[in-house]
């Protein structure tokens, strides 16, 4: 296994509209994160990805980038930005940026222009096609809801949109566009930026004809229209080749379908593709066949299986990233852990979870606060695109709105998008005028200001483990077995390498637990547990324990 520094690295994502606002005017911004950036440092981790912090109308909050090489003047603009990579690079620390190629938004220049008329030289740029009998030119659904075509008057033809209606998919076939693109990673490299999460990345590539498609597709990422089309690794190999393998940089690709068959082929070292993915297998554990507003019990054996298997896919060839939250999912604490009663323990668990698995780590921004979930009385309260389309197609199909509501509350994007709690001032210490999403009315129990001052908190203990998994480079590449014959609270795993032994033991459960350990002896001595009156039987686990054995 080739060691890298991308391989060692804690990757910390901020969503910077909800990180810090400097100017009072509700949202995030750069000068914000220079502000903190004393803190992240303090944190240990070694990345920073930012969510797109480009010019945007902001119809998805960025992801719908209207001038790629432009800082959204909204975050401080370009000199901001140069500020802030500036003195990251001061402090040792990394940035990687958000590459949204998929779309852009409608009010980009290349959109503007290819609307215009078929023969415009931007047509091409986009996917513009035929209606069929008076409707759009096949049956596939937006991610958002709805079709995912619009017709555009002008040149009475659709264009192909998988997310909002003001995020046209650019057409990967067209070599001007790719060309375009890999022009936009060069600039930004150029500039210092050390790497790029890739939205979407499995999306760009599309069918050849565009055909209708089935629900019983869609549930297979092989037969999968939408995904993982038929050029995807030529393209992803190409621009390998004209860009990324010029630079020490990392790229981190995202995207729907990915799964444990296909997974491999972007991340396998010798294909010169990506680093790392994002797979989703362990973030739509809890929906069903209908997608994320279509909630399913949890099952710790079925979380357990996604992450035994994707290690065992991943461990000759290629690299996994290990998270349990972003900016698109509900927070990991209201989903894996237990934001009530254990709040402590379970998102102390969950760090420890994280520092120990193999694979690059991906910490949200607040998580390592316990920063929870929230349930907003009114629909007119949230902001979240995803949210809001859900709830106008439910409405439409005569659902039950206040069923509807408590799924939103579990669900919806903005539960993690709510703005950071600094501390206990006006607004949590996140901004002085209004900010842009409601805040967590928690803020008062859960911020950093008070986490800073207890030695016992959430925030010191993420500190700890990243320092420990820093000491223990067996945790980031030592191999990898799950030995808990099933167990249906208990999560334990084996982490070792030619030096050292390590047994990682999780209860998740609100009731004390004991391990049947399967290997013999007692060689195990106690390292580390997120409980401090622990008992001396070292298999007994108190409610959300998780303890850390070393073999001695
Ligand atoms: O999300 C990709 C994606 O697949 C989403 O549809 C995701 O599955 C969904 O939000 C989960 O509910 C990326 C970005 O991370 C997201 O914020 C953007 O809205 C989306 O792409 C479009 O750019």
């Amino acid at each position: 296994m080739t060691k890298s520094w991308w391989k060692e690295s804690v990757v910390y994502q901020i969503y910077p509209r909800s990180f810090n606002d400097t100017t009072g005017n509700g949202i995030g911004d750069i000068p914000g994160i220079i502000e903190k950036l004393d803190y992240i440092k303090s944190l240990g981790v070694d990345v920073v990805w930012l969510c797109p912090v480009y010019e945007s109308p902001n119809d998805d909050n960025g992801y719908d980038i209207s001038d790629y090489r432009k800082i959204s003047e909204d975050f401080g603009g370009q000199e901001a930005f140069d500020e802030l990579l500036e003195k990251m690079h001061q402090k040792g620390l990394k940035l990687v940026m958000d590459l949204v190629a998929n779309h852009t938004s409608d009010e980009h220049y290349w959109f503007q222009e290819s609307k215009k008329s078929k023969t415009n030289p931007y047509r091409d740029y986009y996917v513009w096609k035929d209606g069929k009998e008076d409707g759009p030119p096949n049956n596939w659904t937006s991610f958002f809801s709805g079709s995912a075509w619009l017709h555009d008057d002008t040149t009475d033809q659709y264009y192909l949109h998988y997310f909002t209606k003001k995020q046209p998919d650019l057409n990967w076939e067209n070599p001007e566009v790719r060309k375009e693109i890999h022009d936009v990673i060069k600039y930004w490299f150029d500039k210092g930026v050390d790497g790029f999460r890739m939205d979407v990345i499995s999306v760009i590539s599309k069918p050849e004809g565009l055909p209708d498609t089935t629900f019983e597709k869609f549930q297979d990422t092989i037969e999968n229209d939408y995904a993982n089309g038929p050029k995807i690794h030529d393209y992803l190999n190409e621009m390998n080749r004209e860009v990324l393998s010029k630079y020490d940089i990392m790229t981190v690709g995202e995207g729907p379908g990915i799964d444990l068959k296909n997974g491999p082929l972007y991340v396998d070292e010798s294909r010169n593709e990506l680093n790392m993915v994002f797979h989703f297998d362990h973030m739509f554990i809890d929906c069903g066949l209908g997608g994320k507003y279509d909630p399913r019990e949890f099952n710790l054996n079925e979380f357990k299986e996604v992450f035994s298997n994707w290690d065992k896919a991943l461990k000759d060839k290629g690299w996994g990233s290990i998270f349990l939250g972003n900016h698109d999912f509900s927070r990991m604490i209201s989903r894996f852990g237990d934001d009530g009663t254990h709040h402590n323990a379970s998102a102390k668990l969950l760090v420890t979870l994280l520092m120990t698995l193999r694979g690059t780590v991906y910490v949200y921004q607040g998580d390592e606060i316990g920063m929870t979930n929230v349930a907003y009385p009114h629909i007119s309260d949230y902001n979240d695109v995803e949210t809001l389309n859900a709830y106008k197609e439910a409405k439409e199909q005569g659902k039950d709105m206040d069923a509807f509501m408590s799924v939103v509350h579990a669900q919806s994007r903005d539960n993690a998008r709510t703005p950071m709690q600094w501390d206990t001032h006006k607004n949590a210490g996140f901004s002085d005028g209004k900010p842009w999403l409601k805040i967590n009315p928690n803020y008062t129990d859960i911020n950093v200001a008070a986490q800073e001052q207890d030695t016992n908190s959430i925030l010191n203990y993420y500190r700890e483990m990243i320092a420990f998994r820093k000491a223990h480079p067996t945790m980031v590449y030592g191999d990898y077995e799950c030995i808990d014959n099933g167990h249906e609270s208990i999560y334990a795993y084996l982490r070792w390498d030619a030096e050292h032994c390590f047994l990682v033991l999780h209860n998740f459960s609100d009731r004390t637990q004991t391990y049947a350990s399967p290997i013999q002896g007692n060689g195990f001595g106690l390292m580390k547990s997120n409980l401090s009156d622990f008992t001396d039987q070292i298999y007994e686990l108190a409610p959300w324990q998780t303890k850390i054995l070393k073999e001695h």
